[in-house]
């Protein structure tokens, strides 16, 4: 399963997300291309990615996100612990420092939607309210664009390694 979950990231860096770009911006802060994966029927785990931009002066930490789609959304890191891919949470949120991006991207930091309503579908647009420490809480819309065929499998798998991946702590 350890396997299955690294070569699904693999595979996810390779595919961009081209689709659309859309931002959001509020005070020091802004909100680029959130986006998300189609999920398979059944998978109760969907992901969350995109760019923050602090242009303030000050720092700025994510500090939680809530949908209605989801019942809990945690904020995410994946990482290799002796070349084993790991996700693990963000304690004490991410912070975006005074002047800098940070990215939730495959592969790195991200959203997980856990307790999914129902299966995101391509082409939706899954509200999203994300909460500040340092900055005012922002509404964005995570864009669920389509995965290729190529992917699918792989993503079925990774949800599946994810869950396992939880059960370790
Ligand atoms: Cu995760």
């Amino acid at each position: 399963m350890k396997y299955c979950l690294s070569a699904f990231l693999l595979a996810l860096t390779l595919v961009a997300p081209a689709a659309f770009a859309h931002e959001y911006s509020q005070g020091q802060v802004k909100v680029d291309h959130p986006w998300s994966r189609p999920t398979p029927p059944g998978t109760p785990m969907g992901v969350g990615y995109m760019s923050i931009s602090n242009s303030g002066d000050s720092d700025v930490t994510l500090i939680g996100a809530a949908t209605p789609r989801a019942g809990h959304v945690s904020i995410h890191e994946t990482s290799m612990h002796d070349g084993v891919m790991r996700m693990q949470p963000v304690k004490g949120g991410l912070t975006i420092p005074a002047g800098a991006t940070v990215d939730l991207k495959p592969h790195s930091f991200h959203l997980m939607l856990e307790k999914l309503d129902s299966p995101l579908q391509e082409g939706e647009r899954i509200p999203l309210t994300l909460t500040f420490e340092g900055a005012k809480s922002m509404d964005v819309k995570l864009a669920v664009e389509p995965l290729d065929g190529g992917v699918m499998k792989e993503h079925g798998m990774d949800h599946s390694g994810h869950e396992m991946d939880h059960s370790d702590h």
